[in-house]
């Protein structure tokens, strides 16, 4: 008796285990951890794991390719970044007039040839930092509204004295 028992449970055991593994096999309830266990299941991961970086590399350069194919085909609707030197002194800006496009990103560099300056434009919550007699400072900002802008000198009274200038956006 307990010879047959004990071949009993040793043969209901052997197909538990291969219930749980055929389980396993087909619905990979341990994921990686069982491939580790089956060497051919060990390849496919490694041959997937190889593929991905091929994949990715291709998806790399096709990505680079498409905006230089983009940028010759829509080079006139893609922003533009206008670049303005403006030089202000006591008290008053080279430039009293920018004319720029909407949508353009409008890069402003500022330096003071005489006295403490800045130049800030409100309606785009653009400033520079204020820059002493010699300094350079910059902003960047994009026109996304139509209109026409105010840009002054934000220190003591010299927007009043004349450090203003007129920003239109077409
Ligand atoms: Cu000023």
């Amino acid at each position: 008796m307990n010879y047959f028992s004990m071949s009993k449970k040793i043969i209901i055991l052997i197909i538990i285990i291969l219930i749980i593994f055929a389980g396993a096999l087909t619905m990979d309830w341990f994921g990686l951890s069982l491939s580790k266990v089956f060497s051919y299941e060990n390849k496919g991961t490694q041959e997937i794991t190889k593929n991905e970086p091929k994949e990715i590399e291709n998806q790399g350069i096709s990505d680079q390719e498409k905006p230089e194919q983009n940028n010759q085909e829509t080079k006139s609707s893609e922003p533009e970044i206008e670049t303005f030197n403006i030089i202000g002194k006591n008290f008053t800006f080279s430039l009293k007039e920018i004319r720029v496009k909407k949508g353009d990103n409008i890069h402003i560099v500022f330096t003071s040839e005489e006295g403490f300056h800045d130049w800030v434009v409100d309606a785009f919550k653009a400033a520079t930092q204020r820059v002493q007699t010699g300094q350079t400072t910059e902003v960047t900002f994009v026109a996304d509204q139509i209109g026409t802008f105010e840009y002054y000198c934000s220190v003591g009274d010299h927007k009043a004295k004349g450090m203003i200038g007129t920003l239109i956006v077409e």
